[in-house]
């Protein structure tokens, strides 16, 4: 008869604990230092890394060009769709620029930002939860 325990490989152990047992030296193992360790809990559902979108903002001064500019170059849309998003936040004041894991988004976030201040242009761009 044979078992399959491949669930098993779902289970991502939190914590364990190594050799800090009572040993009292039955196996010769009077430390307790080269046992295995014990998993003491585990997770079934690891949970996926949450997505995060990256909005542009809308205000009075940023030109037209400049907020394509920076949809084209951080978030590699092609003039029609970089137009199209543009004029979408220049209308409705916000707008999404592209989904990502938390890191890339943070850099898209502080790509555009550090591209508007150097060109002293007021845009702003953020991050919210997906
Ligand atoms: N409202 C700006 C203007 O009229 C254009 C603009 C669009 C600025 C989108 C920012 O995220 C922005 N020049």
């Amino acid at each position: 008869m044979h078992h399959d325990f491949g669930f098993l490989d779902s289970l991502s152990p939190l914590r364990v604990r190594a050799g800090d047992d009572d040993d009292a030296g039955g196996n010769g193992d009077a430390g307790g230092q080269d046992q295995l360790g014990v998993a003491t809990k585990t997770r079934a559902k690891p949970k996926k890394p949450s997505q995060f979108k990256v909005l542009m903002l809308n205000d009075d001064y940023t030109p037209m060009e400049f907020v394509v500019m920076c949809l084209k170059r951080f978030f590699n849309m092609d003039l029609e769709q970089a137009t199209r998003v543009m004029l979408h936040v220049h209308q409705k004041g916000v707008g999404v620029c592209g989904i990502f894991p938390y890191e890339i988004a943070e850099t898209k976030v502080n790509q555009v930002m550090d591209f508007a201040r150097q060109n002293q242009h007021p845009l702003q761009c953020t991050l919210e939860k997906a």
